[in-house]
């Protein structure tokens, strides 16, 4: 009975050790055809170098180039602005970089004169590497509005038309990756979600300004509203 009962204990315990390990397996996701990855602002103006840097921004980089080979899909965006843009301090009398104006459509962070159109700062950043990306959309390019959404301009009413080239191409799943975490990035997946779209941030794919807690704020936000908060590692790189 004894002797019974410790095999009984022992088996139990030889079964038990299985679930564990099946829960903290690293639950591995398959982009398919219906998934897309962003890549947001890869730019020389966002990195080492540029006219408004992320620390590390640039180390984005290779890690894009290997996840972007487990996608189908690929959009690139690029920050897209006039001279004398809105969003740049030097657009007002005694207005610094990283204070806040009262535009038109609300509070506006103002930048240093960044990613202007045509210029080298604006171009893409050269080790980014895919070819397959399929589209680049330009934002920020209307003088008066600034756009850190791919989706939607700062003045929340006009469409840069992704999310109707996304659903016109039975896009069902979109995957945020580039800079700025807090900015570009946030507003970009939180946009996805409202039009739709099962949203991810793959984290170490991104980079942040973190300006006055800009990024603890913003990941609550695009927590409340259903972004799913992601590593690389979650992404299963098989073909
Ligand atoms: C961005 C600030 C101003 C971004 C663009 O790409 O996150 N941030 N313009
Ligand atoms: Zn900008």
């Amino acid at each position: 009975m004894q002797r019974r009962f410790l095999m009984t204990s022992a088996a139990a315990l030889f079964a038990g050790s299985a679930l564990p390990l099946r829960v903290f397996a690293a639950a591995t996701i398959k982009p398919d055809a219906k998934s897309v990855l962003i890549v947001v602002d890869v730019q020389n103006c966002f990195v080492t170098g540029g006219t408004l840097p992320v620390t590390k921004g640039e180390d984005v980089v290779p890690v894009i180039n290997k996840l972007a080979k487990a996608f189908d899909n690929v959009v690139l965006t690029q920050d897209w602005h006039t001279k004398g843009h809105a969003s740049f301090a030097s657009s007002y009398g005694g207005k610094k970089p990283f204070e806040t104006a009262t535009l038109a459509y609300g509070a506006q962070v103002l930048w240093p004169d960044h990613c202007v159109q045509g210029t080298q700062d604006a171009a893409l950043h050269q080790d980014l590497d895919i070819p397959h990306a399929q589209m680049i959309v330009r934002k920020g390019y209307h003088r008066g509005v600034d756009s850190y959404s791919a989706f939607e301009e700062a003045d929340r009413k006009t469409p840069t038309g992704l999310g109707g080239y996304l659903k016109q191409r039975g896009i069902k799943r979109v995957f945020v990756t580039g800079l700025a975490t807090d900015f570009c990035v946030a507003w970009t997946a939180m946009d996805a979600r409202k039009a739709g779209f099962e949203t991810y941030v793959i984290e170490d794919a991104t980079r942040a300004i973190d300006l006055n807690g800009s990024l603890a704020a913003a990941w609550k936000q695009m927590t409340a509203k259903g972004v799913k908060r992601i590593q690389s590692g979650d992404i299963g790189m098989a073909a």
